[in-house]
């Protein structure tokens, strides 16, 4: 092990991620206002660790300012958050704007700007109003898309002029991957085309609101937020090659080439028609994605992903899952997060970032999220009852040396983003892994305490310096 002294780039962004369904809680919130994830709860909440969920949240609907003096506290550039659409509207159809709502937004963006923090909003980390989701099936309706093209309309006319940086969506495989592929997330349906036609419109929805940020003529940038996941194969057998290709074309290149390229790749296409995938597709919508590609992407990585070839034959009887082409596979020796269950591999990160550059015509781009969830961190707290999460320093710290270095190879990589900046509601893990530089006391009316590590980041912000131990070979 060595010493090493990194400088951070004065224009590199320093910040943390959030959403609003993971922090503000309902107060205030209006009948006939619940997003997806608040029908999830309600319908379902056993599956909630220790039943908490968005009900609360970190209800910093209320607490903004005192968080927003925390950010500034713990040196962060820039917040990412959503705005809820659920909440933003009274009427979805009518798309009238929840002036309540909206003004809280307005009071929002005015402290973090008073305090130097530039909020980076997002318009969808799914929140998809249950109304639609009951009325329409949600994504899984054109009429969807165009009730979300209105509702970001009305978004750009209220805050374009102050926030410059938008994204689409964050993570927008998720939702559709946990219930309609892996049938894991309430509703449970395994449907294919299903999950299939939701990534479609959520891809034409990404060109659709780019094409009227652009169109209306508003200064500043429309991006969306992806989750590729790295994946290794476990040999460099064509089998196992071939198990790693696949699953990078369903998870990966499904909404990373349209938003970057403009196109399906054809070697899925291909592979969704010979299973009989069924989805809803026409060329006026194919050449709006050509036409109307994201100006960047943030990425949020957490772990990587290993496959090998499958040994085990797929039920015929059940719905076509990608997985007919992968197995999963844990690597021998590898470094984990136990309480999360995720390997630990930073390299990631520079993979990550060298495929973008090289395969994805160096866009920029910035790590949107990054971080480590932990169990029971109370248990690291020292005498004055501040938790000493060295384990989250050596970290971020290793992710970010990893973010730093592909920029020094020429990746452009604008940024890293921690997820996230409090302790927060997670889709049914709740509050079981804690992952935010500032804790959130539970058994304390939701004390707020920064922890080890936002006094660590705080002084990454303040002298533009990463000093971490590598190893020998990492150098
Ligand atoms: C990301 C999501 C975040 C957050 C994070 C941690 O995928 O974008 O919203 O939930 O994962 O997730 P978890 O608490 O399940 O580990």
């Amino acid at each position: 092990m060595s010493k090493q002294t990194i400088t951070i780039p004065d224009d590199f962004i320093l910040g943390a991620a959030a959403s609003a369904w993971q922090t503000e809680g309902w107060s205030g919130k209006k009948a006939g206002q619940d997003s997806y994830l608040d029908a999830w709860y309600k319908n379902d909440r056993h599956v909630w660790h220790n039943g908490y969920g968005p009900a609360v949240a970190t209800d910093f609907i209320n607490r903004y300012k005192e968080d927003v003096a925390l950010m500034k506290a713990a040196g962060l550039t820039h917040y990412r958050t959503s705005i809820n659409w659920a909440r933003f509207l009274t009427d979805y159809e009518n798309v009238v704007v929840d002036e309540d709502y909206a003004a809280y937004y307005d009071r929002l963006i005015d402290e973090l700007q008073a305090q130097g923090i530039e909020p980076m909003l997002c318009l969808e980390h799914y929140e998809l109003p249950a109304a639609l989701l009951e009325k329409y099936d949600g994504w899984g309706s054109k009429k969807v898309v165009e009730l979300y093209v209105r509702y970001a309309e009305k978004v750009f006319e209220r805050y374009a002029s102050k926030v410059t940086r938008w994204f689409t969506f964050n993570e927008p495989i998720v939702v559709q991957t946990r219930v309609y592929l892996d049938a894991l997330r309430w509703p449970y349906e395994q449907n294919t085309d299903k999950w299939m036609q939701w990534n479609h419109h959520k891809n034409l929805a990404t060109a659709k609101v780019v094409k009227l940020f652009r169109d209306k003529g508003y200064s500043g940038t429309v991006g969306t937020i992806l989750n590729p996941e790295v994946t290794y194969p476990r040999s460099s057998a064509p089998h196992d090659v071939k198990a790693a290709e696949i699953y990078d074309l369903f998870f990966n290149r499904v909404f990373l080439d349209p938003a970057i390229k403009g196109e399906y790749p054809a070697e899925l296409l291909a592979l969704l028609a010979k299973h009989q995938v069924r989805w809803e597709y026409d060329d006026e919508e194919l050449s709006l994605i050509a036409g109307n590609r994201v100006d960047e992407v943030g990425i949020n990585l957490y772990y990587p992903h290993r496959v090998k070839a499958p040994s085990r034959a797929w039920n015929p009887e059940t719905p076509f899952h990608p997985a007919f082409y992968y197995e999963h596979f844990d690597l021998p020796g590898r470094r984990m997060n136990k309480s999360r269950g995720w390997e630990i591999q930073p390299r990631i990160i520079y993979d990550m970032a060298m495929r973008l550059k090289n395969e994805y015509d160096n866009i920029p781009w910035f790590v949107a999220e990054n971080g480590m969830g932990i169990e029971d961190e109370a248990q690291f707290k020292n005498a004055e009852g501040q938790i000493q999460d060295d384990y989250r320093i050596t970290f971020i710290g290793e992710h970010l040396h990893q973010a730093l270095k592909a920029r020094a190879d020429g990746a452009n990589c604008q940024g890293y983003m921690l997820w996230a900046f409090t302790d927060n509601v997670s889709p049914m893990n709740a509050f079981k892994n804690r992952y935010g530089l500032i804790e959130i006391d539970l058994e304390n009316q939701r004390q707020r305490r920064m922890k080890k590590s936002a006094h660590w980041y705080r002084q990454l912000r303040d002298t533009h310096q990463l000093t971490i131990n590598i190893d020998d070979e990492e150098k």
